[in-house]
């Protein structure tokens, strides 16, 4: 048995693949430093996996930005104005800044477009495809990386992002016909693929992995046969690599027996969570005779180390369902932080229930060689790994009674407000005596690097937390002044103290556990350091009120408190996997549903509890969708239930499309959503009126990703044709999403143009 895994974390231990990448781009280093950087990183990944003592190890699964990206790259797709932003790509030079300016966009010229790679928190770059667009192929990537690591003495398995998924990931060009099917281009890029395996195999490739995760979503029969007619005419090659198709992140479904009629050489496959519904349908189909398998037995996206006694009773039942049964982690480790050695402040028990990508190599190895050697290697291993359980499920840390009880007594009545909306619209309106379309903001203002200089301080003990608190209220106080003078009616208090928000709140909520060094990717160069919830969630105390009541206490107008609901408090964490996320995320609404109660206590009469990930963790296929939605609803309500109706509680959501969960927020029962809307022109909100929400809207007026200042008449325009769309006294005025990321000058001008453009309006509306 072959221990492998399909990719490994890029950025070196230090971060140092981000340090490279933005000293280039400052200007503060050249294409031959940051190239050198890369090579060395690579090599090292090489040798780590090596070390660790995996047989087999990928290629060109590095990328100096995003591996979509690279694909784009690879196929010629690359979008007229960033050729005509760098013409000259006859330089290193010149190939970085047009492959840059894709991913980041230059000058005046827009970048690719990202999004989210299925429902994990990395964002790729989105190709732009057209009737127009011409493929050529560049292979020099994938093969200068083969050839790179051959020479320093191994074998490697290039990996490439197949035909159907990157087409399905992609969008038609902007401009161009929106009705537009990258899929209709298949058949001129099949052949692209074809040549660059004649061209891995001239160089000695002897296995090449495509990934085809696109599979593990509900495809039609159409699609299918798409893939039956490509992955034939892939196999039908002379001289090639033997192939090896890649798909994870839930099980494969009716793409199953269509791969395994099929001539190509092996698959791989994820056998954790939902995805174990695999073993059954390998099993029916009578496993893939002729073929190797690789399973992926090891979860590849949560950091807890794994149940060794199930993961051999998985591969003692996929023993003989193959040629060949290879050990692997269910998917790419680009997911999971690289190595908790490096963690500077872990309870050294809790060090033991956890692997990180370095662990989870140990891992596969040790289950590669117990397989093979029928367990008899392992067994003190074995007796280790149920100890470790068993102390895990004992822990203090992990059980908790009294939360599990309360948990337990929730009833039906804890998920309703008082009185119902309109009831409540009238209660809030009371006190609250705001005017016709009123005008707010989502929550944070422009995180200055005086600000990030306090915390830093704070951090290394050369300020107290007293000097750092007034720090904090000296930005709330501008920010509140700032507010008042633009003329905004319900205002923020900019959250300065907050970094990024669910670190925040997990750091403040027993359960959760932060880490110092566990860096995860989530676009180009930016990172996040997801907590871990270890064991039941509680708040032993206040979390947010006295920010919020300092705000209130520095004006008359309504301050928002401003919380992170429980769906995006898991949805960016590692969760449990001794627990189901319904119960953990009743366990965090619960600890919220305190926080809200506190606030209104201290006098805060609107808050607002923020779901931005509430649509992209959405299972990938429909059948779990239903479920899904409703405790994650649940949990919402849980969390707002608790206000008196003269509370007037916002969400907020961002980063997604909503239409086809329009039912679904409509049951969660806000007062106000604030939503995403500028970049598709307000689209959502014909939808929202067709669908028939019943309660308050906020569509963004302003795209915040953009640093441009949107003009008074275009504001005003955008709301004189939404307010003949949607009953205008259930509208408010508001940006896309928070202001952190942006600066105070173009903040303020926006801002400013926003509320006179609304002042115009409401003098139109009479
Ligand atoms: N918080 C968390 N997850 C998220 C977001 C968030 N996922 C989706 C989206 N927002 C991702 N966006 C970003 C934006 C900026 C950064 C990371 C993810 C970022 N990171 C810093 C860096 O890499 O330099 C490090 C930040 C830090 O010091 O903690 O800028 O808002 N959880
Ligand atoms: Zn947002």
């Amino acid at each position: 048995s072959t221990a492998t895994v399909y990719g490994y974390p890029r950025q070196g231990p230090h971060r140092q693949l981000k340090k490279a990448v933005e000293a280039y781009w400052a200007g503060r280093s050249n294409a031959d430093t940051l190239l050198a950087a890369a090579r060395d990183l690579r090599l090292q990944r090489l040798t780590d996996m090596r070390e660790a003592g995996l047989d087999e190890v990928p290629s060109n699964d590095f990328s100096l930005y995003d591996h979509v990206l690279d694909t784009a790259w690879m196929l010629g797709a690359i979008p007229r104005r960033h050729v005509d932003a760098v013409p000259d790509v006859r330089t290193p030079a010149g190939r970085l800044d047009r492959y840059f300016a894709m991913a980041r966009g230059a000058a005046i010229v827009a970048p690719l477009e990202m999004t989210k790679w299925f429902d994990t928190n990395y964002h790729y770059l989105v190709p732009e495809l057209g009737e127009d667009t011409v493929f050529v192929l560049d292979p020099s990537k994938p093969l200068a990386e083969f050839l790179e690591a051959k020479t320093a003495g191994v074998i490697t398995r290039p990996v490439i992002l197949g035909p159907l998924t990157f087409l399905q990931l992609a969008k038609a060009a902007p401009g161009r016909n929106a009705q537009f099917d990258p899929l209709t281009l298949l058949e001129r890029i099949v052949p692209l693929y074809a040549e660059l395996l004649g061209r891995l195999h001239q160089a000695g490739a002897q296995w090449v992995q495509i990934d085809e995760p696109i599979l593990v979503i509900d495809q039609p029969a159409a699609v299918l046969a798409q893939v039956d007619h490509v992955y034939r005419t892939l196999a039908a090659i002379k001289d090639r690599p033997k192939l090896l198709l890649a798909t994870y992140f839930d099980q494969l479904g009716d793409a199953l027996p269509v791969l395994a009629a099929t001539e190509i050489d092996g698959l791989a496959m994820d056998f954790t969570g939902p995805a174990a519904a695999n073993l059954i349908h390998l099993t029916a189909i009578g496993g893939l005779p002729g073929k190797r398998l690789v399973a992926g037995i090891i979860d590849g996206r949560n950091i807890w180390r794994t149940d060794l006694t199930e993961a051999f009773n998985t591969l003692a039942a996929l023993r003989g369902l193959a040629d060949q049964v290879d050990v692997a982690a269910s998917c790419s480790l680009l997911h999971v932080p690289i190595d908790l050695a490096l963690e500077r402040n872990l309870d050294p028990q809790i060090g033991t229930w956890l692997a990180f990508a370095r662990q989870k190599l140990d891992e596969i190895t040790l289950l590669a060689a117990g397989f093979d050697a029928a367990r008899r290697t392992t067994v003190a291993e074995l007796m280790a790994s149920e100890t470790r359980l068993v102390e895990r499920a004992h822990s203090p840390i992990v059980f908790v009674d009294a939360v599990r009880r309360r948990a337990a007594a929730v009833t039906d009545a804890d998920l309703h407000r008082t009185g119902r909306y309109p009831q409540r619209h009238i209660a809030q309106q009371s006190h609250l005596v705001l005017p016709a379309l009123p005008t707010t903001t989502i929550g944070s203002f422009p995180q200055t690097s005086e600000l990030r200089r306090a915390r830093a301080l704070l951090r290394s003990g050369q300020i107290d937390a007293n000097t750092y608190d007034e720090a904090m209220r000296a930005e709330i106080r501008s920010v509140i002044a700032q507010q008042t003078d633009l003329g905004l009616d319900v205002l923020v208090h900019g959250e300065p103290e907050r970094n990024d928000m669910v670190q925040y709140f997990a750091e403040q909520l027993t359960g959760f556990l932060a880490t110092t060094d566990g860096w995860v990717q989530s676009y180009g160069t930016r990172y996040i350091r997801p907590p871990i919830i270890v064991g039941d969630v509680s708040r032993p105390a206040p979390m947010t009120v006295q920010w919020a009541t300092y705000a209130q206490s520095l004006t008359a107008a309504p301050v928002k408190g401003m919380l992170t609901g429980p769906v995006t408090m898991l949805a960016w964490s590692f969760v449990r996997d001794d627990l189901p996320l319904a119960d953990t995320a009743r366990q965090v609404a619960l600890a919220l549903r305190d926080e809200v109660q506190d606030l209104q206590a201290a006098g805060i009469t609107v808050i607002q509890v923020d779901e931005p990930a509430l649509r992209e963790t959405l299972p990938l296929r429909a059948a779990g969708r239903a479920e899904y939605l409703k405790w994650a609803v649940e949990a919402f309500r849980l969390t707002t239930s608790g206000a008196d109706d003269e509370t007037q509680i916002h969400t907020h959501m961002c980063y997604a499309e909503f239409d086809d969960i329009l039912p679904t927020i409509a049951e969660m029962d806000a007062d106000v959503i604030s939503l995403e809307a500028a970049r598709s022109d307000m689209a959502i909100v014909k939808n929202f009126a067709a669908a028939g929400y019943p309660n308050d809207i906020g569509p963004g007026v302003w795209d915040i990703h953009s640093p441009r200042v949107p003009a008074t008449e275009e504001i005003a325009a955008r709301l004189a044709r939404i307010v003949k769309e949607f009953p205008p006294e259930r509208l408010w005025v508001n940006p896309d999403c928070g202001l952190k990321t942006r600066g105070y000058r173009e903040v303020q001008a926006s801002l400013s143009n926003m509320v006179a453009a609304t002042t115009t309006v409401r003098t139109q509306l009479g």
